[in-house]
């Protein structure tokens, strides 16, 4: 279909073709018409305008990882989008697609150095450097093209983000465009049958098999968990792959009561991760170990030893793997109890991680098991890592390597908006929370029910603790001076609730989720009272 059109109204159309129902975003004078398009397909494509460009970036990077739907932002070039790149780089961290849709300044000035409004001296080699793929949209009959390759890079392989910029002029300029141009994906490689019959064989003689997932995993749920059936082996995950076998499944094993069965590992079967747990956190192999791996990205798998690397989709892998396996394997004794008995001594270690842990049994029980809770770089997000058990694929929504403090409420958001109907809990320190509180008027202005709980220790306090025993007491940068976090919420029009104990927490929390509407917990304690997660998560 040929239409004369904008390519502004191109891109648009291409969105819709390509099934995006939901865009976050702040307009400027370079992205006026493409904003005239998203305008004029409003029905199709619904806006939600933010107040800072870095909240619409989380809020798409939430909106992908909690639904593996494409999630899109739009934002004016230059500090607009270099606003962004905290959420694009933490996007790129953790597999998630997402869209990055800005302008630049006009085609003729593009590395002039006139000094143009928003001019960056190359926008797109910074875009190129923190995305999978990234492309300028020069014409609007280029528009329909450069749309589709965006959602065949989102939708081939390793899924990271993507950006598009279209300058300032090219947006707004009328040319006859073929508006029907199809995306079409690479499909994954198919399992090379001499690496899955050498993995079946390591796999089917290994006497203490583990199996550790990433959110490369996120689709396999249903073959992972039969290959642990078939094995006898324990799952464990680190953030990404967490609740792809549910922690409350006699194999599913949040990562503290897997270390115990790691230092036995003969065999490791690691399922689209890049491993982060044995070779950063834990940083120990037991003796022997072999290490099989199925991964879509090829690159991924040179970068760690790798005794057999298989390069394929998850799920197609694995089941590929389960059908070499029968005949070769006989069928094995229950280790469930065994599992039961890791995790209960691990609870048992870890029940002195206090306040958090009492804190987080109490959300663990509020939450639905669909509930979505979005993690941060704080006390109660790294105990939450191991001790909070995750139930479903999706729902515990992490920022990946960057642990990039400030993620998570405006990443809440985005999780919401991609699931009206369930509950989402973000958990903030004080010192995060501050860094996307300005989006609690987007969640007010669009009645985003995402519930907010802050814990305000008056301080970075993992920056205190570390000052405090790692630097005699030298502290500087580590304490905070807050506003009153309530009035605050109120201010915005949130509901805001004071709480102390975790008891308190429990029927405010149920209160809040029943609403279904914005609002902030705030639960005050004294600096440096928490007692240190980390021995868990790196054990010695
Ligand atoms: C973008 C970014 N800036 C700084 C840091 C360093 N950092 C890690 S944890 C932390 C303190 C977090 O304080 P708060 O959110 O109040 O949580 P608490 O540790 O007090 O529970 C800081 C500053 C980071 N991880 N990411
Ligand atoms: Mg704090």
């Amino acid at each position: 279909m040929q239409r004369v059109v904008t390519a502004g109204q191109a891109i648009v159309d291409g969105l819709v073709r390509n099934e995006v129902q939901q865009i976050f975003g702040i307009p400027g004078v370079h992205t006026y018409s493409l904003f005239d398009a998203l305008y004029e397909r409003r029905e199709e494509l619904a806006y939600i305008g933010t107040r800072h460009e870095q909240g619409a970036a989380y809020m798409a990077y939430g909106y992908a990882k909690a639904s593996g739907r494409v999630g899109a932002y739009t934002c004016v070039p230059g500090p607009g989008v270099l606003n962004t790149t905290g959420a694009l780089c933490t996007a790129y961290a953790s597999n998630a697609p997402v869209l990055c849709l800005t302008s630049e300044i006009f085609t003729h000035e593009i590395k002039k150095g006139h000094g143009i409004l928003h001019e960056l001296p190359d926008q797109l080699a910074i875009l190129k450097g923190l995305t999978k793929w990234s492309a300028r949209i020069g014409h609007p009959t280029e528009a329909p093209y450069l749309v589709a390759r965006a959602f065949e890079e989102l939708n081939s392989g390793r899924r990271r983000p993507v950006a598009l910029e279209c300058p300032w002029d090219t947006l707004g300029q009328r040319a006859l465009v073929d508006l029907e141009v199809s995306a079409r994906p690479i499909p994954p490689p198919a399992p090379d049958p001499d690496a899955i019959e050498q993995a079946a064989r390591l796999v089917a003689g290994a006497v203490n098999p583990m199996i550790m997932v990433g959110s490369g995993a996120l689709e396999a749920g249903e073959e992972v968990l039969e290959l642990a059936e078939l094995l006898q082996a324990p799952v464990t995950a680190h953030r990404g792959g967490r609740g792809i076998v549910g922690e409350d499944r006699a194999f599913g094993l949040g990562f503290a009561s897997a270390f115990p069965a790691w230092l036995r590992t003969d065999v490791l079967v690691a399922i689209g991760t890049r491993m982060e747990l044995p070779f950063i956190r834990w940083k120990r192999l037991p003796p022997g170990l072999k290490i099989v791996r199925v991964d879509i990205d090829p690159e991924e798998l040179p970068r760690r030893p790798t005794d057999v690397g298989i390069v394929a989709d998850a799920r197609a892998g694995t089941r590929a793997l389960l059908a070499s396996l029968t005949g070769k394997i006989r069928a094995r004794s229950s280790r469930e109890s065994e599992f039961s008995d890791l995790k209960a001594r691990a609870r048992q270690e870890y029940e002195g991680v206090q306040p958090q842990l009492a804190y987080l049994d109490v959300i663990r029980a509020v939450l639905p098991r669909d509930g979505f809770f979005v993690e941060e770089i704080s006390q109660v997000g790294f105990t939450a890592r191991f001790a909070f058990p995750v139930y479903r694929p999706r729902t515990y929504v992490a920022s990946g390597y960057q642990d990039n403090l400030g993620f998570g409420y405006m990443t809440s958001l985005g999780v919401k908006v991609a699931n009206p109907r369930k509950a989402v809990v973000s958990i903030n320190g004080d010192g995060g929370f501050m860094f996307g509180v300005q989006e609690l008027a987007t969640a007010v202005q669009h009645r985003i029910g995402s519930v907010a709980i802050v814990f305000n220790n008056r301080s970075f306090g993992n920056v205190l603790r570390d000052q405090k025993t790692s630097f005699d007491g030298h502290f500087l940068g580590e304490s905070l001076r807050n506003p009153d976090f309530i009035k605050l919420a109120e201010s915005f029009g949130a509901a805001g609730y004071r709480v102390k104990t975790p008891a308190e927490l429990a029927p405010v929390l149920e209160r809040a989720l029943a609403n279904d509407a914005p609002a902030l917990i705030e639960i005050p304690s004294e600096p440096g009272a928490e007692s240190s997660p980390w021995p868990f998560i790196h054990p010695t």
